[in-house]
């Protein structure tokens, strides 16, 4: 490759970056279905590792609910980017359509989830079990509630 032809490729792949809208963080939409997915997965990971405390179905150990509460509580801003426009296609998902045709309430699910999650994170550093328990049902039920209405199964 020459020299010239190295400045031309530069140039014509940040033509390219810059040429996306400005709201746009993924350079496919591929990509940010992977990205969604990647971390909803996470997420669960890390979310059902308290659940199962919580239901008794592993002992309860107040330090490794109060690491995977934080992973939750700071992982809880990222997927929604995942989701801008013309990400309804690009990849297999199963994201509804209504994801893009009432952002307002998707929008307002994302919320819920992410000030559950932050609860859920503080309520484990209390360390006591049963304050677990009340911050974690509300946090499962904006899950439940948003995958119901917003994700096919
Ligand atoms: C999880 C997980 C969900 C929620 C939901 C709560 O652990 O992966 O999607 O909890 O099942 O009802």
């Amino acid at each position: 490759m020459t020299l010239k032809t190295l400045v031309f490729s530069v140039a014509t792949a940040a033509a390219t970056v810059l040429a996306l809208p400005a709201n746009a963080q993924f350079a496919k939409a591929e990509d940010a279905i992977k990205y969604r997915q990647s971390s909803l997965f996470v997420i669960g990971e890390h979310f059902g590792r308290i659940g199962a405390m919580v239901n008794g179905k592993l002992p309860f150990d107040a330090k490794a609910a109060q690491e995977n509460a934080d992973i939750v509580a700071a992982m809880a801003a990222l997927p929604w980017a995942g989701f801008g426009p013309g990400t309804d296609k690009g990849a297999k998902h199963k994201a509804k359509p209504s994801v893009w045709t009432e952002q307002a309430k998707f929008k307002e699910h994302a919320q819920t989830f992410q000030t559950e999650a932050a609860k859920l994170a503080a309520a484990t550093k209390s360390g006591d079990l049963a304050q677990i328990k009340t911050a974690f049902g509300p946090a499962a039920q904006s899950c439940k509630t948003c995958h119901d209405a917003f994700r096919n199964r």
